[in-house]
């Protein structure tokens, strides 16, 4: 059905609103039975690339020379790293340190965000270690003392790693406290429920299965709206020195 042309997705200099209708399915080099919706990349200037891949059971993710992060949605993945098997259902993670061996083989009909990045190193780190885990696993906090702004930081707070991946759950009604803009991007899928987010000077009504990215010191604010709360994963450059970073 068409729509006249019109769509909630927006691009921007400083930000990107990418809603479902407006998704074009790719293949990556390397993929087996198993398509690509690339949300973000350096082509915006983002110093990081995140796609959301469709798994047909069996299919397959091509390799990567970055560090990767994969979060299941929907359905399953098998992760294998040498020569060990793990098991992913919905909301289970894995962390792939740069380098490291590994394939990603859908077990069912799976939809599963992907994360990737160049690592930048820091003199005196050990490079990032393999993790795999489930969201469910995770405890999360308030965020500035609110209890209806729940956080779960799925990468650990340590200085080698040099991005982070939240889950952030508001209750219907819940805000940020504050517009925030901050020199690190952001790369965004709402998991479930909407609100409004203030991108820049526009806000936008934003819905569950919404891509969003914020460019650096792009202001930023949420307020969840509706009878369910509101979820998204976000992911965010940390813990290196803005000189450092890759420049567009
Ligand atoms: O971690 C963050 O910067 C987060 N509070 N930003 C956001 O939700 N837009
Ligand atoms: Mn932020």
């Amino acid at each position: 059905m068409h729509n006249l042309g019109q769509t909630r997705g927006s691009h921007q200099s400083n930000h990107l609103l990418l809603t479902a209708d407006t998704f074009v399915h790719t293949s990556l080099p390397g993929m087996k039975a198993c398509s690509a919706t690339v949300h973000i990349g350096p082509a915006m200037g983002a110093g990081f690339t995140e796609y959301t891949t469709e798994f047909e059971a069996g299919g397959e993710l091509g390799r990567t020379t970055a560090q990767r992060f994969i979060f299941v949605i929907e359905g399953g993945v098998k992760v294998e790293v040498n020569g060990k098997s793990y098991e992913l259902g919905p909301r289970g993670y894995a962390y792939l340190p740069q380098g490291l061996s590994h394939r990603v083989l859908g077990t069912k009909v799976s939809r599963v965000a992907v994360i990737e990045k160049p690592y930048e190193e820091l003199d005196s780190f050990e490079p990032p270690r393999f993790i795999v885990s489930s969201e469910d696993a995770v405890a999360s906090h308030p965020l500035d003392d609110d209890p209806s702004l729940q956080v779960k930081c799925l990468l650990p707070d340590e200085m080698n790693f040099d991005f982070a991946v939240n889950t952030m759950v508001y209750q219907p009604g819940a805000s940020l406290s504050m517009v925030e803009m901050h020199a690190m991007e952001h790369g965004l899928i709402m998991l479930e429920g909407g609100g409004i987010y203030r991108l820049g000077d526009s806000w936008y009504a934003v819905t569950a299965g919404d891509f969003i990215w914020m460019g650096p010191w792009c202001p930023q604010w949420f307020g969840a709206i509706g009878k369910v709360p509101a979820k998204y994963i976000i992911y965010k450059d940390f813990h290196r020195h803005p000189w450092a970073s890759p420049q567009p």
